[in-house]
This record gives structure tokens, sequence and C-alpha cells, in this order.
């Protein structure tokens, strides 16, 4: 068997000093770059008329992927989950790496911030390409913490692998057709997540209520243990529908979240629902569709999972920090 970009003893051969810096560069390309107004979005109410689609989540096997699959179910429900795009041998692989950048995460501030490890070694320019500087980076990696997150340009190595990964899988040139132009990342919002039980309930979002609703996204959710349903971890709770607009956050937790409430008592004219995921499916959606991390008081184990958001390059929100593919 060839050798896994993403396993340890690839990870642990690559060149750290020289991964930190293409991260660093990555992001510092957008430094003083704006997003262009001119492009046209992609989600837009012209495209599907949304009484004529079925509320559901629509699913196709990662040999039948194409553009012109995930194109319709994005317009017509926001969402498509693609089963069994990446192997056993992947996710498990990927697993492992996120508990070695979890552990280096978790060390001691005074050990953390002398790593030069693959698993943990943050660009130099973290802070300071974020508008609030280091204010910000603190908020950011303690809201992340919270909830078993962290940001996978800390582990540039990680990151520069898992750039390959995705490539390898075909998912840059998807993209690309897929937003009409070369896709960037966003440093802010491409995560490694091993969840943290138990699951605040509050979560509903979309995205887009901090993101901003005039950029074209695509965010690939990868779980990486068996989740969702009645499966004892937690996978996603979503509304399987396309929604145009951000909905109100009034008696929610956040300005940019939605209440429970709000969800259960049927604004959205559907139930909402709690799909069950293989380790290796792909979970496609972009910035209005709402969500949150599926919340029981039963689950009895962690999950594993990645989170990538995805924009046009000229078609960013500024303030995630876009990283150049
Ligand atoms: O992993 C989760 O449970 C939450 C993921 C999420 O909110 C997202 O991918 O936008």
């Amino acid at each position: 068997m060839s050798q896994l970009q993403v396993a340890i003893n690839s990870l642990d051969a690559r060149d750290v000093a020289s991964d930190r810096s293409r991260i660093a560069q990555r992001m510092e390309v957008f430094r003083d770059v704006l997003p262009t107004k001119s492009r046209p979005l992609l989600v837009n109410r012209g495209t599907t008329d949304p009484t004529s689609v079925e509320p559901r989540i629509p699913e196709v096997e990662n040999a039948d992927l194409s553009v012109d699959i995930l194109r319709a179910a994005l317009a017509g429900q926001g969402a498509l989950i693609v089963r069994g795009m990446f192997s056993k041998a992947e996710t498990e692989a990927l697993t492992k790496v996120i508990d070695r950048v979890m552990d280096c995460a978790n060390e001691p501030k005074k050990i953390r911030d002398t790593l030069v490890s693959p698993y943990f070694c943050p660009p130099e320019n973290l802070a300071s390409i974020m508008p609030e500087k280091q204010l910000e980076l603190a908020a950011l990696r303690m809201f992340n913490g919270a909830s078993g997150a962290i940001m996978a340009v800390e582990a540039p190595s990680v990151a520069e692998s898992l750039l390959q990964f995705y490539d390898q899988h075909g998912i840059r040139q998807l993209l690309a057709e897929y937003l009409g132009e070369a896709p960037c990342l966003s440093a802010k919002k491409w995560v490694l997540r091993r969840s943290q039980l138990p699951i605040n309930a509050s979560g509903w979002h979309q995205d887009g209520a901090f993101m901003g609703t005039d950029i074209n996204s695509l965010n690939l959710w990868i779980p990486l243990t068996e989740c969702g349903g009645e499966t004892g971890a937690p996978g996603m709770d979503v509304v399987p529908r396309r929604l145009y607009d951000i909905a109100t956050a009034e008696g929610a937790t956040f300005d940019w979240s939605v209440s429970d409430d709000h969800v259960q008592q049927g604004a959205f004219a559907v139930q909402p629902v709690a799909p069950v995921f293989q380790p290796g499916d792909a979970f496609f959606f972009d910035h209005l569709y709402l969500h949150r991390t599926q919340s029981r008081d039963d689950f009895t184990r962690d999950r594993y999972a990645i989170e990538t958001w995805f924009f046009g390059e000229t078609t960013f929100p500024k303030d995630q920090i876009p990283v150049k593919w």
C-alpha cells in the first residue's frame, strides 16, 4: 500500500519549519486583498423553486459524485452527503493525527509555546493577520477549546498534508468547478474536532450569520467516527432545506445563533433530522444551512471530525482569514 500523506509516519517525516512558513505565506497572500463585489452569488432565489423540492438531505455514493449533482443538491436542499469518500485507513490515520494535535494543544502554555512539532507549531503571523490580533486569537482558541476543536493551521504540517490529501481526492477540482473560480480556505473555520461531551444544546446556527451572506462558500465536513442518529456519538442536527436568509437570533444564545424553540416550533416548515454518518462520508453544505452539533443527553462516545470551509478566491469573508490553495 502506498504511504498515506495523513498518517503519523508521513507526518513525523515532514519539514515542520517549511510547512510553517508555507501556511504563513498562504495567509499572507490575502493580507491586503479584499473580496470583489462583482461576482454573481451561487445561492439566490432564482436558481430553484424551494416549494418544488422535497425537504431532505440528498445522498450520493462517492463513485457517482459529479459537480452537477453537488450543484443541484446545494441549490435545491442546501446540502449533500457523499457516502464513502474516504477509506477506513484514511479515517483511522486522521483520528490518530487529531489525538496528537489535541495532546500538543493541551500541553501547559510554557511547553506548548516551544513546540516545533508536526502536530503543533502555529505560523508566526497567525495573530497579526487577525483584525483584533492576540485578543482575537486567544478568544478563538478558548471558544474552540470549549467544544474540542482546534484550527488546522495551528499544526501547519497537518494542514499542508490535508491540502495534499484533498487534492488527491479531487476536491480542489470539484470545488473550483462548483465555485466557478479557484477555492481558498478559512484559517478560522478549518478545524479538527474531537467532541467534548456533554454537547451544548443551544448551538443552532448558519455560518453566514457571522461570515456574511455576500460570499460563495462550501463546507466539507468529514466525520471520522460513526455518529449521528442513535449511534451514541454526536453527529449533526440539521434543518434539511435550502434557506435564503439568516434566521432570527431572538431568544438565542449568540447574535449569530438560533434558539432551539424557534427550530422545534416549525419556523422552517420542516422538523430537524439527525442523519447517521459513517467514518469517511463527506457532508457538504453552505453558509445558509441551519445546523448544530447533535444534542442529546445519552451520548457515550466522542466523535472525531474535520470541518473545512472553502470560498471562492474572490468571494471570501475577509474576517474568516482566507488561506490560499
Ligand atoms: O462538528 C460539529 O459538530 C459542528 C460543525 C459545524 O458547525 C460546521 O461544520 O459548521
